[in-house]
């Protein structure tokens, strides 16, 4: 049998909690200010969520738009050396605004890594 509980609670495309820092905007650093955040995956598109409730109130209210990172041209790398934290990975984004993602589970961390990945190599392609 496949245990389909197997992965559910990570799941790129539903959302998840993160901890995210925004640390370059337009290629200029900003200061580092850690927030935990709901981020989901959306195609070719990385949201980032005040909470889950959010989310909800969004797709009700097509004009309350979240944060949103596109995914054409971005990069993704491990970052251990831009943080004290484990489990970190930066986005740079084409319009080199990078992003650090990190969280406790490696498992989770990782998820999002292959997942962002692959995102990037769809884009890259089409
Ligand atoms: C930053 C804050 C961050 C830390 C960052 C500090 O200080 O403590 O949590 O990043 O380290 O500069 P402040 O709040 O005064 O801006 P990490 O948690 O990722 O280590 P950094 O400058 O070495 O990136």
């Amino acid at each position: 049998l496949i245990d389909i509980t197997a992965g559910e609670q990570s799941n790129p495309g539903k959302g998840e909690y993160l901890n995210k820092a925004k640390i370059a905007d337009g290629g200029k650093k900003t200061r580092k200010n850690w927030t935990t955040t709901w981020v989901v995956l959306d195609g070719s598109k990385l949201l980032f969520y005040k909470d889950s409730k959010q989310q909800a109130v969004t797709n009700l209210k097509p004009g309350c738009k979240p944060e949103s990172v596109d995914l054409y041209g971005a990069r993704i790398e491990w970052a251990a050396d831009k943080s004290s934290r484990k489990n970190v990975f930066l986005i740079t984004t084409g319009s080199g605004n990078e992003f650090l993602l990190q969280a406790e589970s490696y498992s989770t961390i990782s998820k999002w890594h292959d997942a962002i990945g692959k995102a990037i190599e769809c884009e890259s392609k089409s």
